[in-house]
């Protein structure tokens, strides 16, 4: 939460810090925040050991720090792809608002992808200080499915979802591990009132930083 309050402060007044995680298909190396507003958060070459990844009815799960984002993923099959031209769009970019944990479906047949072949996925994040990226490499499979103890779970809301091509959100239903299957009043509920606070929160900040100057 401190965390979070330097971040939308940083971001109001100078823009520096860079903040979401991919949680689930496993990123490249381990996340530098530095490095983030770079090209697979700075990790130029693919991993050697890729994971598996559906074909279809994948999720991709990530853990924003930022209460406002815009999220999108690209997709390349090369085999070690180095620049943003070696991408095209897996999911168009779509909002969404909340901090926390974020998972969102992704149809890799959709974008063109093949079972068998090689795959790196770079997850594009904006959460109002720039676009930051991390990027999984993965081996496209149409006969594996996401293990049930990996979390899909959504402390958030999305809309104006403009998923190109793919099944409708409710589509994936992953398990999730915290159980949230009944939650979705709940979460937006939640995540409104997290807006609230943050909001009343910075406006006591701004009327702080103004009693200063
Ligand atoms: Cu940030």
């Amino acid at each position: 939460m401190r965390f979070t309050t330097f971040c939308m402060l940083s971001g109001l007044l100078t823009a520096v810090s860079a903040h979401f995680q991919l949680q689930y298909p496993v990123p490249r190396g381990i996340f530098v925040e530095d490095n983030e507003p770079t090209f697979c958060d700075g990790y130029n070459t693919a991993a050697s050991n890729r994971s598996e990844f559906p074909l279809s009815g994948g999720f991709i799960s990530i853990n924003s720090e930022h209460p406002q984002f815009t999220v999108g993923v690209q997709l390349s099959t090369l085999q070690n792809p180095t620049s943003f031209q070696n991408f095209s769009t897996a999911v168009n970019f779509f909002q969404a608002s909340g901090e926390g944990p974020f998972c969102f479906p992704i149809d890799l047949t959709a974008a063109g992808a093949s079972s068998g072949a090689n795959a790196t996925l770079q997850i594009i994040f904006d959460g109002g200080d720039g676009q930051l990226y991390q990027c999984a490499d993965v081996i496209v499979s149409n006969n594996f499915n996401i293990p049930s103890d990996v979390s899909c779970t959504n402390a958030t809301t999305s809309s104006s979802t403009t998923t190109s091509g793919s099944s409708a959100p409710s589509a994936t239903s992953p398990t999730s591990s915290s159980g949230s299957a009944s939650s979705s009043q709940t979460a937006s509920s939640a995540s409104s009132l997290s807006i609230l606070s943050s909001v009343s929160l910075l406006s006591v900040m701004g009327a702080a930083v103004v009693a200063l100057l």
